[in-house]
């Protein structure tokens, strides 16, 4: 892989940027790999990322059924926090957010983090009954965040109407060093650096049929031919249920769309990222300009990866209370993700009943920030069977009632 640096962007510059090369290699599958995950977005491609890194395998296989980065990684709103409830919650997202501290460097890839704080809203007293136990639960598990005054809120945020007529804003859990990145340049940079590893991403092959042999993995069927594996992770978000039915286990899962939309670009009015979750929607600026809303998800399962008319008037019509500056906005672009949403809003990472194979979803509406921090685990639990990261997040809690309840840190209506 050629590094990327200000000088190889001059040495480009000076002979008309006819030296650079692929970012990611575009093979044909081989037959046989020892590792085969399904699903190249963020949470696939950082699992890949870590079993090479931290342990030394590296001969896998990422298989993509479309383009890589293109599901929910490349669809989110990109924002990075681990102001969670739950100790294993704060332990995998703070580990997460930690790790997109310094991916750009690690990863030699700029993943544009920036740690400009996110504010979550309370407007009604549950909120602040709740955000406030947060805050102490976050304290105990060494997460820097904190309950701020109305006033706090507004001097952070100058645009924000703090005396609404239905809900005003009473305070809230801030956290100073969350954030945003840029979500694909996350997919392309670890892809990127698994490339370099030797590791084969096979673009438009979509995993059909999940091979077995006297209980154990054998491999997968694919739109470009069977391809044996010794082990498997099952990597595919809002598609899950349906990996997972190839392989004969179900999953306590639902799919269901959640949307987002971009304004016009306006100039720099909002330097945080602000969430209201009693109004259901949520905020930031990106680099463009453009204001980045979303609100909550659909209210009934479904695969559809669009925006819908209602849902860009329910989440305006909610923020312009609390941000009347928006409310003469043009809305630009809208769009929507299949995610994959359990009981207790936490994910799964785990092995299944077919031995040799893994899972690695549920992250629902809040998985991005996890990528790096769930990318670690899963590549410990798949190289050594067992991974402090990911024990809480097993199958088995759904049979144990061990739920890890995170449905109010979740951040969005579901
Ligand atoms: P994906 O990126 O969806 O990757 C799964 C891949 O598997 C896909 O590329 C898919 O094509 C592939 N696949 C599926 N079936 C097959 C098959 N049979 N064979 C081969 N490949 C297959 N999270 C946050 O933390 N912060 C946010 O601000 C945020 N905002 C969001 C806003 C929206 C609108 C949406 C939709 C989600 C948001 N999320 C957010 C959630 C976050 O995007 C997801 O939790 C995360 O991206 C999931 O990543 P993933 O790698 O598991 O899934
Ligand atoms: O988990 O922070 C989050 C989030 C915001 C928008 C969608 N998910």
């Amino acid at each position: 892989m050629k590094r990327y640096s200000a000088f190889s962007i001059a040495r480009e510059a000076l002979r008309n940027h006819a030296g650079w090369t692929r970012a990611w290699a575009a093979p044909e599958p081989r037959r046989r790999y020892d590792v085969v995950i399904v699903g190249a977005g963020g949470h696939g491609l950082a699992t890949a990322y870590y079993l090479g890194k931290n342990f030394g395998i590296t001969n896998v296989a990422i298989l993509e059924k479309g383009w890589l980065g293109g599901g929910n990684t490349g669809r989110n709103t990109t924002i990075i926090r681990s102001n969670y409830l739950q100790d294993a919650s704060a332990a995998i997202y703070e580990k997460a957010r930690s790790l997109y501290e310094t991916l750009s460097q690690e990863l030699n890839y700029n993943v544009m983090f920036s740690p400009r704080g996110v504010i979550m809203l309370a407007q009604t007293e549950s909120e602040v009954r709740g955000y406030k136990r947060t805050a102490h639960a976050n304290a105990l598990q060494g997460v820097e965040t904190e309950f701020i005054s109305p006033e706090q809120v507004k001097e952070l945020v100058p645009i924000i109407n703090i005396s609404g007529p239905r809900y005003p804003v009473l305070g809230g859990l801030w956290q100073a060093r969350a954030g945003t990145a840029r979500h694909d340049a996350v997919a392309w940079g670890y892809a990127r650096a698994c490339s370099a590893m030797g590791m084969e991403i096979i673009q438009q092959c979509e995993v059909t049929g999940i091979r077995q042999k006297d209980g154990k993995v054998a491999g997968v069927d694919t739109t470009k031919g069977p391809i044996d594996c010794d082990k498997l992770g099952l990597v595919v978000a809002g598609h899950s249920g349906v990996l997972a039915e190839m392989a004969g286990f179900r999953l306590p899962l639902e799919s269901v769309a959640l949307q987002a939309l971009v304004s016009e670009p306006i100039k720099p009015c909002m330097d945080v990222v602000v969430m209201a979750n009693t109004v259901h929607g949520y905020m930031s600026q990106s680099d463009k300009g453009e204001m980045v809303i979303g609100g909550g998800a659909d209210g009934f399962n479904n695969y559809t990866q669009r925006g819908s008319f209602h849902h860009i008037e329910e989440t305006v019509r909610a923020l312009v209370e609390t941000f009347p500056i928006i409310s003469r906005l043009k809305m630009l672009r809208q769009w929507g993700g299949i995610v994959d949403m359990t009981g207790d809003r936490s994910a799964i990472l785990s092995k299944t009943p077919l031995e040799g194979c893994f899972i690695n979803c549920g992250w629902g509406t809040g998985g991005f920030k996890a990528i790096p921090g769930s990318g670690w685990g899963m590549a410990e639990l798949m190289a050594k069977g067992h991974s402090p990261l990911t024990e809480s997040f097993s199958l088995d809690r759904f049979r144990e009632g061990r739920f890890v309840d995170e449905s109010v840190a979740a951040g969005v209506a579901h």
